[in-house]
């Protein structure tokens, strides 16, 4: 065996699974599954080629404009200039000058570092947290409320029945769904794709077996969505597909339908729920002439009024589970689908019992229906925020655009902050945010725009100053989150790539800058940390009745799995219980299918009950003669977000270099259009290229584009030549209540592109230039 060294391997963990990196001569050459994991992520072999691919960023990096001039460059010069390559120290020294002049001039108000995203697993080197820390030694910084995830329904739940982490901590688990429930009506579906992943870490994928366990048991499963794939093969669903944005039209006449035909457990609703009678009169049309039923419902939602009555009838009959998948809150007026199939799901009275009521968020994470753990583990501190200016995740446009303007939140009235600097680390809103060529022109605002990034995503490429920063191969730390069992002891596979750092040593040296090192790292090694938190976390295990080894043992182990949760959670069982004894978190204590609160807000975006507001674009709009096709923009199978679109998983999936779109076969015949076609997708916002996929998996009337593909414009505002979604997105509030992102609610058209080809060049580095 001469010559032939054999690789070393080290275990990792990311947000989609638990993988085994191979490693010879310093490189990662291979990615292996975790041996216990019963159904992989894809997504994890897409690293080896992102690892050392020439996207990364290596250097410290400043746009030429900038380095000459300053905070007074031509702003407009973001996205379109090069970088010079710069030393450490030097673009320390100037991220720091830019910190302290802006907070010295403006305020800490001024800067906002609300900086949100997925970066990577591991408890030590969590961006955010480094991040926040850093600021907030020194003076602080605007933060950014909630998640593009769910920011509609958490605004909202918490006026319904309670916090909404309650919800997701508490979600009746799958063994109680396997074994009780009979029919499972699936809003949004269940996709496998999504529940690859959970933040901090995967290690057994669990939601496909159970629901196989459910099939064979014999439950029914009904998937209503636009597309057939949401539920997974397998479970024989029966596919019920609406027009995309409404499924509270349908939900109000399946309550309808029950009504009618006497199917409501009245018991239930008296001693457990509130207001249900201001909503008995909103679905008979007291006020508004509009009797609320499946009739109606079926000119809004395109299914048969048969349809609905029968599934009403179905639901009544059966120990009925209602799931709700965040992407449908992810939608114009998202506040209400939830709040409809809670008063659904109250209606039916099963809310407390094994295997009926609602959840919300399965299948759209691993996590969600696996028991969590009963304790936390330790986070790094970040110490408290001086300042207390925050906005809603999803209105950073809005404000960078608008300083000063007035704008409401959940019963409050605010003032968007005037925002002078952009630090921005662990997340890509060129990625994220919708209506990329508005927050192009956002993002031309700020004096000062400050990234730490891995690869020349284009938020790095929006940036004045940008710091590389390693992937969590080229770095110790442990995976640990209580939605997981699985504690795995991350190894530095690698060396740092080019000169990146950690985002830790990042903020280490720009601390130091400040003279308050001492108080950011106090005193501790990266080592140091993470022994530290390790020991924080075997005294909080121990606390709760769990055992865990030492580090070193921890490292030897590789990785170590917590005993089951004995306990089973049944969301909401002992309030269903004892609804005096064990109130809900609510004004009332009790389910509010109309609140009081949210009435007085005054909102009609959002009223006291749940009600069907139309979506300001969708199939039933005007809108609609122009741009005929509604866009789903849903997660991608074969990345996170936009993470690892350069590697190998993501880019086998590309159709001539784009993003592959699915569209009904007929619709494509409409338009002349092929499978595996190249297409322009439309609209008055934007447009991008995509790769065609004809399939009657889509529903017609509907295209499917993933969100991820690196955002690739052929000029400024220009069209993007690979296919990411938010080009063509709408950047509105879901409403006053929640201020979420509505990414679903979006028109299209599309057309066969017969132009020349432009090459992608998203995976490129931007023009580097040296020094004058
Ligand atoms: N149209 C549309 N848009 C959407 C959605 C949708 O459904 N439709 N979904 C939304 C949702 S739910 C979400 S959560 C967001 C996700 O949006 P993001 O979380 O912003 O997306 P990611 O691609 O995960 O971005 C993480 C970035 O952090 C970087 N990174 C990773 N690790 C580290 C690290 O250790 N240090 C540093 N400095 N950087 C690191 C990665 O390279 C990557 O660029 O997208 C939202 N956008
Ligand atoms: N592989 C992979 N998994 C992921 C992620 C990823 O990037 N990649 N991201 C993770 C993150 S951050 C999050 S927040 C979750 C998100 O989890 P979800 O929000 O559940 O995910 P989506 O894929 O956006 O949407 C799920 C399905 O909802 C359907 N849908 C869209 N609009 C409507 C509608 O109006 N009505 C109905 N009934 N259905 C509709 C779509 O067909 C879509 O496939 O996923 C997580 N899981
Ligand atoms: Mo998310």
């Amino acid at each position: 065996m001469a010559g032939a060294e054999s690789p070393r391997t080290t275990p990792f963990s990311t947000h989609w699974g638990t993988y085994h990196a191979e490693v010879r001569d310093g490189r990662v050459t291979a990615v292996r599954d975790y041996a216990r994991d019963p159904d992989p992520a894809l997504i994890g072999h897409g690293i080896v080629e992102a690892l050392d691919h020439p996207t990364r960023v290596g250097r410290p990096m400043i746009r030429k404009g900038f380095l000459e001039h300053g905070h007074r460059s031509d702003r407009t010069g973001r996205g379109r200039e090069p970088f010079v390559a710069v030393p450490w120290d030097e673009a320390l020294d100037i991220a720091a000058s830019e910190i302290a002049r802006i907070r010295d001039s403006h305020g800490s108000d001024a800067i906002f570092a609300g900086s949100y995203g997925w970066a990577s697993a591991g408890r030590f080197h969590h961006a955010q947290s480094q991040l926040r820390r850093f600021f907030n030694l020194v003076g602080g910084h605007v933060q950014a409320i909630d998640t593009y995830s769910y920011a509609a329904i958490s605004a909202t739940m918490p006026h319904v029945t309670g916090p909404f982490r309650d919800i997701l901590d508490g979600a009746t688990s799958w063994p109680v769904i396997a074994e009780h429930s009979s029919l499972v009506v699936m809003l949004g579906g269940l996709a496998r794709k999504n529940a690859q992943v959970t933040s901090g870490g995967v290690g057994q994928h669990t939601m496909r077996e159970w629901l196989l366990k459910a099939h064979a048991r014999g439950c029914q499963f009904v998937n209503i969505s636009p597309i057939r794939s949401d539920a997974i093969s397998g479970l024989e669903a029966e596919w019920i597909a609406p027009r995309p944005g409404s499924d509270t039209a349908l939900l109000l006449a399946l309550c309808h339908t029950l009504l009618a035909e006497g199917l409501e457990d009245r018991a239930f609703l008296d001693r457990c729920t509130v207001g249900m009678d201001r909503f008995e009169a909103y679905l008979r049309g007291d006020a508004d002439g509009q009797v609320k039923d499946a009739d109606w419902a079926s000119g809004i939602t395109g299914v048969e009024p048969e349809t609905i009555r029968a599934l009403a009838r179905r639901m009544a009959k059966n120990r009925t589970m209602i799931t709700i998948a965040w992407s449908i809150q992810r939608a114009d007026h998202g506040e209400q689908p939830g709040w409809a199939a809670v008063t659904l799901a109250a209606m039916l009275g099963q809310i407390g019992l094994p295997g009926g009521g609602f959840g919300i968020g399965y299948g759209s994470e691993n996590g969600i229906g696996n028991p969590v753990l009963p304790f936390k583990f330790p986070a790094v501190p970040q110490r408290l925020n001086p300042v207390r200016e925050a906005i809603p995740v999803a209105r950073i446009s809005d404000a960078l655009l608008h300083p000063g303007e007035p704008y409401e939140f959940n019963g409050t009235r605010r003032v968007y902050p005037d925002l002078r600097m952009v630090y921005w680390t662990g997340g890509n809103p060129f990625h994220h945010h919708q209506d990329l060529n508005r927050l192009v022109r956002a993002f031309h605002r700020p004096e000062t725009v400050i990234v730490n990034e891995i690869w020349w995503t284009a938020t790095a490429r929006h940036a004045d100053i940008v710091l590389p920063a390693t992937t969590a191969l080229e770095r110790e730390d442990i995976a640990m989150t209580h939605w997981e069992p699985l504690i795995v002891a991350m190894r530095k596979a690698i060396e740092p790539v080019g000169e990146s750092r950690s985002d830790h040593q990042i903020f280490a040296g720009l601390a130091r800058r400040f003279g308050v090192e001492e108080a950011f790292t106090e005193g501790r090694t990266e080592e140091e940390w993470i022994e530290h938190l390790w020991n924080q976390s075997r005294q909080r295990a121990a606390e709760a009745g769990f055992e865990l080894p030492s580090l070193a043992e921890l490292r030897e182990r590789e990785m170590v799995e917590l005993p089951p949760n004995p306990r089973e959670p049944i969301l909401y069982d002992s309030f269903r219980t004892d609804p005096e004894g064990a109130p809900l978190e609510t004004p009332s204590g009790r389910i509010e299918i109309f609140s009081e609160r949210v009435a007085g807000f005054g909102y009609d975006d959002c009223p006291g009950h749940p009600a069907w507001i139309e979506p300001r674009e969708w199939l039933g709009s005007p809108k609609a003669e122009r741009f005929p096709l509604h866009l789903v923009s849903n997660q991608p199978k074969t990345r996170l977000h936009s993470q690892l679109d350069p590697g190998g998983v993501s880019r086998a999936s590309k159709i001539k270099g784009r993003e592959p779109m699915t569209m009904h076969p007929e619709d494509g015949a409409a338009r002349g259009l092929k499978d595996g076609d190249v297409v322009r997708v439309y609209n008055d916002r934007g447009a991008c290229l995509a790769g065609l996929i004809l399939s009657d998996k889509v529903r017609r009337g509907v295209v499917q584009l993933s969100t991820g593909a690196w955002y690739d414009p052929i000029e400024p505002f220009g069209m993007c030549k690979h296919g990411n979604p938010n080009v063509l997105t709408a950047d509105r509030g879901t409403s006053r209540l929640g201020q979420g992102p509505s990414a679903h609610s979006t028109l299209v058209e599309v057309e066969r592109w017969d132009g020349p080809l432009p090459p992608v060049t998203a995976f490129d580095p931007p023009p580097i230039i040296g020094r004058d």
